[in-house]
Parts: C-alpha cells; structure tokens; sequence
C-alpha cells in the first residue's frame, strides 16, 4: 500500500481513511479469492460440499467496523467476510472448517462437527467454564436451517436489556458493561419467508431490544427467486408497519445498495450507534448483492438465470463497484489495486495450504502406523496376499481419510490367522491400536452431546426433600409457587417467562404473586410465540442468564420443537464444548381434556432433542426438586409438570428450594416379587391403583417410576428388579411404539435385561388415535387402571395358569 495519502473525494467519517479503505479492499478480495479456491476444493475432492460469501463482501466490512468486544452475531453461512474482519475467524480457519478439520486448535468454531462456514466463537474454557464475554467478539453457533438463527438473536439482544434495567444484574461481571451489547442477526432475502423471522421480528418490536438484522438480498434462495418469496419483493417496503414513528416504539428501517461502501459505512454506523444507545431493534435491508458463484457447489446457476441476470451480476458485483469507487475518488491507482489483488490471492493459497497441510499431516501419520505395524512380522499363511493387497490399496490413496484407515484396519484383523505364532504379536498390536483410534474418534466425533465439565446435571448431588411434623399439607401448585419463590429470591440470574407467566402467575398459579414480588423484568409475560419464547431462553442462556422459558401445554411444544431440536440439543455438541445454553423448558403434560390438552407425546421429544435431558416428574415434590438440579448444573432440560397433579395434596418439604432430585435414577415406589411394572408421569398414580387391585389378587407388583427419560436409569436399577421378578411391563400414555419402546431398548439390549425374562416383555400405551374429549373419551383413548390389571394379570395367567386362572 502507498504512503502517501491522497484527498478522499467523498470522506466517509473521520475513522475512514483512504488506509482502511485499501486494507478492506484487501479482505474482500482475500475473502473472495478463498470463495473461488474452496469452490475448487471441493471440485477436485479435497472437501466434500462448499457454500460461500462471494458476492456480499462489502457491506459485511461496513457491519464490522461497528461490531464491539461484548457484541453477538447470530447469522448464516454468507458471513465469513464479516467474521474475519472482525477478527473472529481467519482465512486458514475458513479452510479448516471446509476440509472438516476436527482439531480445535485449527477450527476452533465446530472442531469438524459442522458443514463449512457453520461459524461459532468460544464462550466457555477447555473446563467448559464461561470466559469473560465482553472482552471478546461473539459469535452464537451456527445451524443449517434456513432462518433457524432468529429466535436464539431475540434472547441474545434482550439479555442486553435485562443487564441494563435489572438492579439485580448489576454486580453480576463477564456478561455485560450495562447491556451496551448489540445482536447482530444475519439472514437470507429469501429466508425471510419463514415464520420464524416475522415471529422474531415481532417480539423484538414489542420487547424493544438492541436487535440488528440485515438482510442480505441477492434476490435468489437458490434457485427461487423474490417473486415466491415475498409480497411486493421488498422485505423492508413489507416491514414498513413495523418502522418507529415519533409516537409509538418500533423498528429503525435502513435500506441501502450492496455495493455502495461509503454508504453502507455511514448507514451501519448511524443505525448501531440508536441501537446501542437506545435499545431500538434496527433493520439493514441491503439490496442488490450477487452471488458470482452461484448458490452453493451443488449444481451451477446458470440452470435457472438468465444470461441477462448473470451479466447484470457481474457489473453490480460489490468488488467490481468498490474497486470502481476507489480508481474513481483517486484513493488508489489501478496498478496500486492490483498489487493488493495479486497479494490477496497469495495470502488466500498459504491459507489453504496451510490448513490443509494440518488437516492431512496427522491423518498420514495414523496410516503410517497402521502400515508399520502391518508389516513389522510377514506371515507365510495363505492369507499374506489379502493383507498386503488391502495394506497396498491404502498406500496408493493421495488423500487418505480416516474411514480409509480403519475400514483398512479392520479388513486386515479379520485376516490376521490365530494359529501363526508370527502373526501373534502383530494382531494383538493391531486390535489394541484399532480400540485406541475407535475411542480417540468417538471422543473426536461424538463428545458433548450433555456438558461434560464439573457442573454436568449428573454430577449434582442428591438433597432429598425434607418432610417432617412441620410439614404442610398443601396443593401441588403451592410447592412449585414456593420454590419459584426461593429460586427468583436467591438466585438473581433467573427469570420465568411465558405466555400467561406475569400478571396471572401461569395458567395453573405456579408463579402467583411472584411478578408483584420480584418485577415485570424476572417474572414476565410474553406473545403467544412458542418458537421465539425457547429462542429467547436460548439466547439469554447463551449470555449467562438462568432462563425458565414456558410453553403453557406440553401439546403446544411442537411450535418451538425446531428451535429446541435444531438448536438447544445440538449446541454444546456442534461447537464440541465452545457454547453452552443452560436453558430450563418448564412445561405440563399429560392426561387433562381432549387432544391438545391431554398430549403425552414424549417419543417425540426424547428422539428429538438429544443433548436436552427430559424429565418426566410423577408430582410437583418431585418437579421442583428437579428445577433445583437443573439450575445447580449446566446442562439444558424440558421438565414436564403433570397437568392434573396442581390441586393434588402433597406434604410441603422444609427445605424447599433446596433440595435436589437426582437425574436418570428411577424410584422404587413399591416392592414386589412377582413382576416389574415400569411408568412415569402421571401413569405413576394410575400405576398405584392398579397395583392395590393386584394385591387383592395375590400379585406382588414392583412399581418403579423412572422420573427421567434423558438419562434414563443411569444404575440399571430396572434390571435388579427384573432379575428378582422375571417379568416387565412398561406403561405410558405415548403412542404404541413410542416411549415404551425407548424404555424397553433401554432395559432388554443396554441393560442386558432379555436374558432374565420368564415373560413376555410387554408395552401398555395409549392408542394410535389423540385422547378424545371428557372422562369417558380419556378412558377409551388413554390406558386406565383396568387395562394395567388386565395385562399384569394375563401375563401372570400365561405365567402360571394353575395359580392365576382365567378371569373374564
Ligand atoms: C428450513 C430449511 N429449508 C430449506 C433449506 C435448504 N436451503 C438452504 S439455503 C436455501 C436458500 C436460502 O436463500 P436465502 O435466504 O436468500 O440465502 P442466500 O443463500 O441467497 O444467501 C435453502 C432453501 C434449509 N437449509 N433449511
Ligand atoms: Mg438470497
């Protein structure tokens, strides 16, 4: 670059010199050269898919100069320009994460769990403990679905305000500098069809939160073009009922040109400056942006545009317009520009030989010991050729990965003969390196689905509720009031929100008195918007707070599911450690009225939302304990109160807000010899009166409730009892085949329980059908008390006919 600055015809601001203009040409055109040398990667094979930022370079440069330590991001795979110029991703990471490379030193925002350009920064240490947020650039992790990164942005952008205008926040540190901080969302023009971007744009309207959202319209999501997407075309003409006025709260609307760096410049900057000021939500709608190569490397654009389109994409090119800007404001000669161009490229190459070098080195290494200790020893057995063709095979390979290694090493054990004393040593060698490498990649590919740090929901200890003399009776509703109430009291972290959740306390009174108590701010009510209402939680977790986010009926869960199956579930497993959401789901389910009151669809969610434990209490005892674990670890979970046990009597502990359930151990609620009867929820009590019917039939039932479905029976406690019995029925109110057959994998193939069954193992549900209306349509559609009797009884029947003969 030149040394002597020359006049900037049209100055942007005083922070924007002709300098900076030369370095943000640079990165552009280094982001742009990495675009077309990945797009050539995957091309010859080196990476398996390929999706890019090419064509929106500029204005991601304008959005970062804005972008402060403490700021997030929530956005998509077209950002990698502005992650590198706000030095939260470097051009060597962008070809890590392309070859999939799983070292954390080298791609440190999914450690190869994730497609390329899926970006994320670490919060948390290598002890899965937060670091210092506000003195780094944050960026949440990353997900594939097409506006999947806008419910967690509200969360993001109203811990800001919760950090402002909470007293109670004040001396918390790490997390905030008075909620100066500024969510950033990032979005396709074409994603902005989906629910939950007018859901989210909507709450944040309402919630008037430091939220930032630009659109980057390039007119295209893939190969549909605005025309299917949205009305009038224009998503920021569409939005206009959403812009502030000088009497009621809104949005800030912006629209700007792509490639008009000074304008962009100076939009970002006055629009940031009233959102982090004022905590005005603001939209950039950015125009006519292109993208030089196409959607992705599947498949070429030029299948669906037209040649017109493609050439009018090559003049609006945003590097094309700003090289043309420069020439024309005498910031640079031309000759001046193509130096930083060819310098661009070069810097682009070392990158990607670089990261590839480091993503190939340690995967020859593995295969060159794997060959050596092949062939250490030779065989004269007739099974030598096999060996050396397989050992051959896997030498000639340019770019071995490690499928070709094991799949290789696997191969050649099963030739390894036993009976030659020469091959002896080398099988053993050969099957203990194989075990190590399986562990090192199951640990390399498969950790922390759960937190894996000291703070895991597992390691919090059991503190039983205490019921003594001084023992209130009382409602199940009063017990979760009262530990609503320690948990707001003592912990300043929390709040529960929901719709209903304020003014009223919840649909069943749960939070009564609590808003009155505590604040609009720590008890709050929300918009009927299950997906933004999990969002939010996620978002606030992600920012250190202690979120309890409702859903009013577990039937209604399926709103938000997508957000708690595609992004809470898999964000400590996508970044391999770097993030956590600690986020509580409190919600109520099963048996009340009719199909979207009476719901039980937990197959639903536990084969869903992996990485969020489920659990499944029989009473609010049991719930709050839970609640306590849960907010004493780090790890999300979905606990379901149930829906009929509010006005229930239970005994009040004395130690209310203290006491914790432990997870993924089941409860023995009656001893029994004859047979395991396996339940949760509110099947437990149904389970109770079966079992009292039974006795008077001399049959001796083990009652267990499992109170957690993620993790389920961590000691195998359900496998002692069958040992003792013999038989096992498993009861729920899932659907055939649904959670039942989760909890009978469970004991028969990972406990090992099929090999003490004298019985048929048996599953008790409810129908195919939803629960129809009224007591007699919960009676026909859900299992009762007589269909228990009835099945124990035929089991016991087929058992011992002499014993238990036929009754009906
Ligand atoms: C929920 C969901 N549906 C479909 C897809 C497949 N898909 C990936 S990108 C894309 C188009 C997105 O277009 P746009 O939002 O305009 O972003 P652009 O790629 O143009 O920047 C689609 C349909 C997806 N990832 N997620
Ligand atoms: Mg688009």
């Amino acid at each position: 670059m030149g040394t002597n600055p020359k006049v900037i015809k049209s100055p942007i601001n005083s922070k924007v010199s002709r300098e900076i203009i030369l370095q943000d040409y640079q990165l552009a055109c280094e982001s742009r050269q990495a675009s077309l040398l990945g797009r050539r990667e995957v091309l010859t094979g080196k990476a398996k898919f390929g999706i890019f930022g090419d064509g929106k370079e500029v204005p991601q440069i304008a959005m970062a100069k804005v972008f402060r330590e403490g700021d997030w991001r929530s956005g998509y795979y077209r950002d990698q320009t502005f992650m590198m110029a706000a030095g939260m991703f470097t051009l060597e990471e962008f070809f890590a994460q392309l070859y999939g490379e799983t070292d954390l030193n080298y791609n440190p925002g999914n450690g190869g769990r994730l497609m390329n350009n899926h970006f994320a920064t670490r919060s948390l240490d290598s002890d899965g403990k937060w670091k210092d947020l506000t003195k780094q650039k944050n960026s949440s992790a990353d997900i594939s679905p097409t506006a999947g990164q806008m419910p967690r942005l509200l969360g993001l952008a109203l811990a800001s305000k919760l950090f402002r205008n909470n007293p109670g926040l004040k001396s918390c540190s790490g997390f905030s500098h008075n909620g100066e901080e500024v969510a950033f969302g990032t979005i396709g023009d074409a994603s902005t069809s989906e629910g939950h971007f007018l859901e989210t744009m909507n709450a944040a309207g309402v919630l008037q939160v430091p939220m930032a959202i630009s659109v980057w319209d390039d007119g295209w999501g893939i190969s549909v073009p605005k025309k299917f997407q949205t009305t009038k075309e224009n998503i920021s003409e569409l939005l206009k009922g959403f812009e502030k006025t000088d009497t009621q709260p809104g949005f800030l609307i912006y629209r700007e040109r792509g490639w008009d760096y000074p304008a962009l410049c100076k939009m970002y900057e006055d629009g940031i400056a009233q959102c982090r000021k004022n905590h005005i939500p603001v939209l950039f709608h950015i125009t006519e942006l292109t993208q030089p190569l196409g959607h992705s490397t599947s498949g070429s654009h030029e299948r669906y545009k037209t040649k017109d389109q493609l050439e009018r994409e090559k003049e609006f090119d945003c590097l094309v317009k700003m090289r043309k800007w420069i020439l024309e404001n005498a910031m640079a000669e031309s000759s001046e520009l193509e130096e930083i161009e060819v310098a661009a490229l070069q810097k682009a190459r070392e990158a990607r030989d670089k990261a590839w070098k480091h993503f190939q080195d340690p995967i020859k290494k593995e295969r060159e010991i794997l060959i050596r200790t092949v062939r250490t020893s030779h065989c004269p057995c007739k099974k030598q050729e096999r060996i050396d063709k397989i050992v051959d095979d896997l030498q000639k390979i340019t770019e071995p990965i490690r499928k070709d290694i094991i799949s290789s090493g696997k191969k050649i054990l099963r030739d390894v003969c036993t009976t030659c004393n020469l091959k002896k040593p080398m099988k053993a060698d050969l099957s203990a390196w194989l075990d190590e490498q399986l562990t090192i990649n199951a640990e390399r590919y498969g950790s922390h689905l759960y937190s894996e740090s000291v703070h895991s929901a597992l390691n919090v200890k059991e503190i039983p509720p205490e019921i003594n003399g001084d023992s209130k009776t009382v409602t199940g509703r009063e017990v979760l009031q009262a530990n609503f109430d320690r948990i707001i009291a003592t912990n300043p972290y929390t709040l529960v929100f929901g719709e209903d959740v304020g003014k009223i306390g919840g649909v069943n009174q749960t939070l009564e008195g609590l808003q009155a108590k505590y604040g609009e701010l720590r008890i709050t009510d929300t918009g009927i918007r299950e997906a933004t209402i999990i969002g939010q939680g996620i978002g606030l977790a992600m920012r250190g707070l202690r979120p309890i986010a409702e859903i009013q009926y577990f039937d209604y869960l399926l709103y938000g599911l997508e957000v708690l199956s595609d992004d809470l579930a898999t964000l400590q497993y996508r970044t391999k450690g770097g993030q956590k959401a600690p986020l509580i789901i409190s919600t109520r389910g099963h048996r009340l009225e009719g199909i979207w009151h009476s719901g039980s669809p937990l197959s639903m969610v536990i084969n869903s939302i992996r990485g969020v434990y489920v659990l499944v209490p029989r009473n609010m005892t049991q719930a709050a304990g839970f609640y306590n674990t849960m907010l004493a670890s780090d790890d999300p979970a979905l606990i379901i109160e149930p829906l009929n046990g509010y006005r229930l009597k239970e005994k009040m502990p004395v130690n209310i807000g203290e006491y914790r359930i432990p997870i993924g151990i089941p409860e023995v609620l009656s001893k029994g010899k004859d047979i395991t009867l396996v339940t949760y929820g509110s099947c437990v009590r149904i389970a109770q009166e079966a079992v009292q019917q039974l006795k008077d039939f001399d049959i001796s039932v083990e009652l267990i409730d499992v109170r957690s479905l993620l993790p389920f029976d961590r000691n195998h406690m359900i496998l002692e009892s069958l040992k003792k019995t013999s038989k096992i029925v498993f009861f729920d109110e899932d659907v055939p085949g649904g959670a039942t057959a989760y909890m009978i994998q469970k004991v028969l193939e990972e406990q090992g329980g099929f090999q003490y069954l004298d019985a048929e193992p048996k599953t008790l549900t409810a129908n195919d059908h939803r629960p129809a209306y009224s007591t007699d349509g919960d009676y026909f559609s859900n299992p009762n008390a007589e269909d228990v009797f009835d099945l124990i009884y035929e089991i016991m029947h087929n058992y011992s006919p002499a014993r238990y003969p036929t009754l009906y």
